[in-house]
């Protein structure tokens, strides 16, 4: 059967699952959350890696569905986790697709009647992408979504085209500097310029810097010393099931 056949029948088949990759606090490094991450293992086609599947599932609308099953994972991975829930918050991506449609205020809507207090501890991911191929559209669901008190992260900054004065203009509250920028930082003088510079403007500018990628603890300490407020990377751990997870919230309380 064609993958496109195979995916619209994954949520029913059950074939998705979540990985979470633990969110650090810099200056601690303590866990304070998760990125969630789809994966998905089919029958026939065993896994498909999401760079494969949700361009896939973006171009054929099907991302919506996908969206909805991942936000309603987060609402009850929430209920179960052991977590102070005044601290702690899971990130969920989202795609052009989802920017573009009001499908994602009724997803909201619905989510929060199941928790109301949802928007303490969601927040969104976006691409700059995402809002450039429809800027006034994206930028209205976004102001929604803020006006609702979620927190909205730019993901894989510093790739797209735009400068830090135009996110400025952008109803967001984080910069998710991309893990170009830093997997090489311990050796490169060029990226420390540059991820420096990133911080003291984007703290300027009111934002709240995440820096993924991070792969070793000169990194770490280096990021700690700019000033950085949340890391990702490998060196504190790649996405792990929440049954794991919980297991690490657990090992650090
Ligand atoms: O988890 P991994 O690094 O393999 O993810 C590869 C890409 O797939 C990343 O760009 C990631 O943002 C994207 N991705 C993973 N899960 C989701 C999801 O639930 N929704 C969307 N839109 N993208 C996702
Ligand atoms: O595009 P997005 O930033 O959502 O992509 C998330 C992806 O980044 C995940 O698939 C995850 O596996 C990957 N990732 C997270 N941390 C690291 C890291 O430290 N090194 C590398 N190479 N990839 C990472
Ligand atoms: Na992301
Ligand atoms: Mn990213």
């Amino acid at each position: 059967l064609h993958i496109l056949e195979q995916l619209q029948q994954a949520v029913a088949r059950d074939e998705l699952t979540l990985l979470l990759q633990p969110k650090i606090d810099c200056r601690s490094g303590r866990t304070i959350g998760a990125e969630l991450l789809l994966r998905w293992h089919n029958q026939q086609l065993g896994f498909v890696g999401p760079d494969e599947f949700i361009p896939l599932a973006e171009q054929s609308g099907l991302i919506k569905r996908l969206t909805r099953w991942v936000c309603e994972r987060a609402v009850e991975l929430l209920e179960q986790l052991p977590v102070d829930s005044e601290h702690f918050s899971l990130s969920v991506n989202l795609s052009a697709v989802d920017l573009l449609s009001d499908e994602i205020l009724a997803l909201i809507a619905d989510l929060e009647v199941q928790r109301p207090q949802l928007n303490r501890n969601l927040v969104l991911e976006v691409t700059e992408s995402a809002i450039v191929s429809d800027p006034d559209n994206a930028i209205a669901r976004l102001n929604w979504l803020r006006n609702k008190g979620y927190g909205v992260s730019i993901d894989d900054y510093g790739t797209g085209y735009s400068s830090l004065a135009q996110m400025r203009q952008l109803p967001v509250t984080e910069l998710k500097i991309d893990r170009a920028f830093v997997q090489p930082l311990a050796d490169s003088a060029v990226d420390q310029s540059i991820v420096r510079s990133t911080i003291q403007l984007a703290h300027e500018l009111g934002l709240y810097v995440v820096a993924e990628g991070v792969e070793d603890e000169p990194s770490w300490r280096w990021l700690q010393q700019q000033g950085c407020d949340e890391l990702q990377g490998f060196y504190f751990s790649k996405p792990i099931s929440a049954i794991d997870f919980a297991q690490r919230l657990q090992g650090e309380a």
